[in-house]
């Protein structure tokens, strides 16, 4: 049977790798006004490889935290992901030229309120560990990281720790969970991040796309 995927170089076109959620969900009309639309509908299609309406560009659909290697990789051209996984990416090889201005939230340290963030060995839980070291260090404050992957609200209810570093959009998590946020750590939006060497190989056809996503942003 003909190989239906060829890979990101074999393909001469363009591969565009997001993640399902809400990425996809405010990336898609982003890409209609960019005249990119997906011929499956990417809500019900279990596909992981979307065709458009476009012959040569098409959609890989990914975990949020593979975006940037997928991209770093050359396996896609381009990609859109989140600013709190490009802040926690520690590879090279990647151009961030376009923010989306979708998904958007903010990436908070929450806990219960009133809790003191000045406390010795203040000890956080978080997806983002990486993030969540640095911005204690520039802060001074002396933390004790804990890595998690999910349910970070548990983490201050059952005294795993003190706060934690995650996205905050409504609040209602948070509340729901007796908790608060007590610090801002970054604005949080998605972005567009485009490989190297393909910036290099397939300079018109992606300044051609970025061109036109700018302007879907703007309007
Ligand atoms: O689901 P999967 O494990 O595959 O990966 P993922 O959880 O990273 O993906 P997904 O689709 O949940 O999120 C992908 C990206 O969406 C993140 O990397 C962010 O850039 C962006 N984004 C925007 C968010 C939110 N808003 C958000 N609110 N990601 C997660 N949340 C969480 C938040 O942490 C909270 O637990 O949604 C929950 C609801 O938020 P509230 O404050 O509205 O209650
Ligand atoms: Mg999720």
């Amino acid at each position: 049977m003909k190989d239906s995927s060829p890979n990101a170089e074999e393909h001469g076109g363009l591969t565009i790798a997001l993640s399902k959620g809400r990425i996809l969900q405010d990336a898609l009309p982003l890409l209609a006004r960019a005249g990119v639309r997906p011929m499956q509908d990417p809500s019900r299609s279990r596909k992981l490889v979307l065709t458009t309406n476009q012959p040569d560009l098409r959609l890989l659909v990914v975990r949020a935290q593979d975006v940037p290697t997928y991209v770093e990789y050359g396996a896609a051209d381009i990609g859109i992901a989140g600013k709190d996984v490009m802040m926690e990416y520690r590879g090279d090889g990647l151009y961030e030229p376009l923010d989306l201005n979708i998904a958007c939230c903010r990436l908070v340290v929450a806990g219960r309120p009133g809790t003191p963030l000045g406390s010795p060995r203040l000890r956080v839980a978080t997806k983002y560990v990486h993030t969540t070291r640095r911005y204690f260090a520039a802060q001074g404050i002396q933390a004790e990281v804990i890595k998690l992957y999910g349910s970070m609200e548990l983490a201050p209810l059952m005294g795993l720790a003190d706060v934690i570093v995650d996205l905050v959009d409504t609040g209602n998590t948070l509340r729901a969970n007796g908790l608060a946020a007590l610090a801002h750590v970054a604005d949080i939006s998605s972005q567009l991040v485009v490989n190297k060497a393909a910036m290099k190989m397939k300079h018109a056809r992606i300044k051609r796309l970025i061109a036109k996503l700018a302007r879907a942003v703007r309007d």
